[in-house]
């Protein structure tokens, strides 16, 4: 009787602890909308180890103190029911804003920057078979990720150190040094390729006959977009983007890549997507 008294107690304070230790770390998902306004924080649907419930839709909306600061996502782990239950993150505080990505299964997310001053995010799971979840760190900053240590901010825009550049300074200007002399030469944080060299470090040469190599051609460039169609002009030497969809808009427009100078056009020859340019020193 008295081991038995002993088990039973044991038993009730292992429960009682659950119950005490369980609200103070981050409660299980529910069907509820929380809200943050600390300029840091996790979001998670639930404790480590554990599953997200079947049938979930929860809500984090993150505010900002207003439209000119910007919230940036990083997922630490993700893992939901591939192609059935997905992490949704939207560019305002509705699903009437723009939709910045939908993610499912187990690949971790880019991070993800909204620029309205509210990131909503969801989670939403059909009615059977669940996975742990996703954890995910949001920083509150006046400049897109506080310029990444390679600028300072100043009124919500970045300025960047010499050699980097992009709207966060998270872009390397000139890498390689742009195969100076043979293939290129920096000039104003840009690469100038010799006549048969290409892309962001010249690396891409006209008469390469192996190929079967990726190159990066560009920073920046048009806005991200799925589903588009896209040829090789041999004549002007030029990748011809037309429309495809960015998770919001059918798109109708058509982009210009000249593998020659290095740079988009749009149809009426003007140059886009140089904006990294702008914030360099
Ligand atoms: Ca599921």
């Amino acid at each position: 009787m008295r081991e038995l008294y002993k088990r039973c107690l044991i038993v009730f304070l292992t429960c009682c602890i659950q119950a005490y230790v369980g609200p103070l770390t981050q409660p299980p998902c529910d069907r509820s909308r929380r809200v943050f306004t600390d300029s840091w924080g996790i979001i998670t649907d639930g404790p480590p180890g554990s599953n997200y419930t079947q049938d979930s839709h929860c809500e984090w909306l993150i505010k900002a103190n207003n439209s000119e600061q910007f919230i940036t996502l990083k997922f630490q782990s993700m893992g939901t029911e591939c192609s059935y239950d997905y992490v949704y993150v939207y560019d305002g505080d509705s699903f009437n804003s723009p939709l910045l990505g939908s993610f499912s299964g187990k690949t971790e997310p880019q991070e993800i920057t909204a620029t309205s001053g509210y990131m909503l995010i969801l989670l939403y799971s059909d009615t059977n078979y669940v996975l742990e979840g996703f954890r995910a760190e949001y920083t509150i900053s006046n400049c897109s990720r506080n310029c990444s240590n390679h600028g300072f901010c100043l009124e919500h825009s970045c300025i960047c150190e010499v050699d980097w550049g992009g709207r966060d300074c998270s872009f390397k200007l000139c890498q390689e040094n742009c195969g100076y002399p043979e293939r290129g030469v920096c000039s104003q944080g840009k690469c100038i390729c010799t006549p048969n060299y290409s892309g962001l470090s010249c690396t891409m040469y006209k008469y390469d006959n192996t190929g079967n190599k990726w190159h990066w051609i560009f920073s920046g460039g048009i806005s991200p977009r799925a589903a588009h169609t896209a040829i090789y002009e041999e004549g002007t030497n030029s990748l011809y983007v037309f429309g495809g969809y960015d998770l919001n808009n059918v798109l109708g427009d058509l982009m210009i890549f000249r593998f020659n100078s290095t740079r988009w056009e749009d149809e009426d020859g003007i140059v886009v997507g140089m904006y990294f340019m702008k914030y360099n020193m």
